[in-house]
């Protein structure tokens, strides 16, 4: 059994397969995609392992440059970075301004009692993060204030929304920590959404479409977009367009229609990264899924000539790399197009890093460019407290070409890490 920090040198050229869900080693829920510095970010709640509820605790971040190899970087905020947080550590978005780093969240406050909208701070997109007030941003003790959304809209004002079963919204002041106004209610009608909310729908009355909760803001061609899961249990994600933030909204039809996801929620982010547009939203498709364990996943799509939503259907495959990986440079282990077995963990001392390695356990990464032909070296950073093991570097399958092997023998201890190193071969020349 080993534990793994980094690769230096990595592992293969493998093509297509599944690559939705994105996350294999826990069950990350609620996607928030952000684009920072040529860097996609996606932030998650965390489903607990065979969870009965959504005992959710923290949230955490991924990080790719190709949309297909995606770096854990663990969790980064958590229930205990809120003092006034107990519980429900559900739906959230981080938006940069002015250089910081601000991360909405909803939890259950301690306050008030009920659920609660609050907003922590960080230097990077990957934090740390903090309390940025020491309080909810807002809470008045009912349990409609759940999962915002947060865009900053082209003259300068950010909006903030959420909401079940209704959509509240507030206008933020510039330093995105405070807020000018009093608090906003979208009139949730037929018109806007296709139906009344699920709490004012009538027995035996057929509407169109129904606004739930999750709601996504963003804006196209000068079009405000709310994207949002709709239509009671099981959700599908709907959408309606309006020319204002606060309205009138239009309902504008279904984005994902309802299928087999194995999760009767869904929750969607949308994000352009690279001249390709991305759908984010989750499934219960772990092996080990359901509706409380649910996992990311990415769809690209094309937006409609006049700027309005395609019908997005869930795949296995996801998405295509928009760029090569190179592996001749640090490479941290927890990067991975995907795995079996094994789970990340971290620590202060050490960051996050690959545990519970067990035999057949393996990393994918995807559209690697590894040299035909020169010879490398590939060093990781491991830790064993028993007898440690081999790692194997094979291209394209787990029972590809093999370009070499690595020894790992017992390191003394489960956090005592040592660097070791391999020559790797040309492929066949192992
Ligand atoms: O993740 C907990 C809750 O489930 C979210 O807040 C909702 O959007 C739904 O996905």
């Amino acid at each position: 059994m080993l534990r793994l920090s980094l690769f230096a040198l990595t592992i293969s050229a493998l093509t297509a397969v599944a690559q939705n869900p994105v996350v294999q080693t826990c069950h990350t829920s609620d996607p928030a995609p952000m684009v920072h510095d040529g860097v996609m970010y996606v932030y998650t709640g965390h489903d607990e392992d065979r969870a009965d509820f959504f005992w959710m605790q923290e949230w955490r971040v991924y990080s790719s440059c190709d949309m297909v190899n995606w770096t854990d970087h663990g969790s980064p905020l958590a229930l205990e970075s809120f003092s006034w947080a107990d519980d429900r550590a559900w739906a959230s978005q981080v938006v940069e301004r002015d250089g910081k780093f601000y991360w909405y969240v909803c939890a259950h406050s301690t306050i008030s009692g009920g659920m609660a909208i609050g907003v922590a701070v960080g230097d990077s997109p990957t934090g740390p993060f903090r309390d940025a007030l020491g309080k909810p941003l807002f809470e008045n003790g009912t349990w409609d204030h759940i999962d915002p959304t947060v865009f900053i809209d082209d003259d300068g004002q950010a909006w903030l929304m959420w909401g079940n079963p209704r959509v509240y919204y507030l206008r933020l002041n510039r330093d995105m920590v405070s807020y000018q106004g009093e608090l906003g209610m979208l009139p949730m009608t037929e018109e806007a959404f296709g139906g009344p909310s699920a709490d004012k729908r009538e027995r035996g009355v057929t509407y169109k479409d129904s606004y739930v909760e999750g709601p996504w803001l963003t804006k196209r061609e000068g079009v405000y977009q709310l994207l949002y899961a709709a239509g009671g249990v099981p959700e599908h994600i709907s959408y309606s367009t309006a020319p204002t933030p606060v309205g009138p909204w239009t309902y504008a039809g279904v984005v994902m229609p309802l299928t087999d996801t194995n999760s009767f929620t869904n929750h969607c982010g949308v994000a352009d990264y690279k001249g390709h547009s991305y759908f984010f939203y989750h499934t219960g498709k772990l092996p080990d899924g359901g509706g409380f364990g649910r996992s990311i996943a990415i769809e690209e799509f094309k937006y409609n000539a006049d700027g309005s939503f395609p019908v997005i259907m869930p795949t296995e495959e996801g998405v295509d790399p928009v760029e090569s990986f190179s592996p001749y440079r640090r490479v941290e282990a927890e990067t991975m197009a995907f795995s079996k077995g094994v789970k990340t963990e971290q620590n202060d001392k050490r960051g996050v890093y690959v545990t519970d390695i067990h035999n057949e356990d393996y990393i994918k990464l995807r559209n690697v460019s590894l040299s035909s032909s020169s010879k490398g070296v590939f060093t990781a950073c491991v830790a064993s407290g028993l007898r440690g093991g081999k790692i194997e570097v094979r291209v394209d399958d787990v029972d590809g070409d093999l370009l070499g092997t690595l020894d790992v023998h017992g390191t003394g201890g489960w956090e005592r890490w040592k660097k070791v190193a391999q020559r790797i071969y040309p492929v066949g020349k192992a």
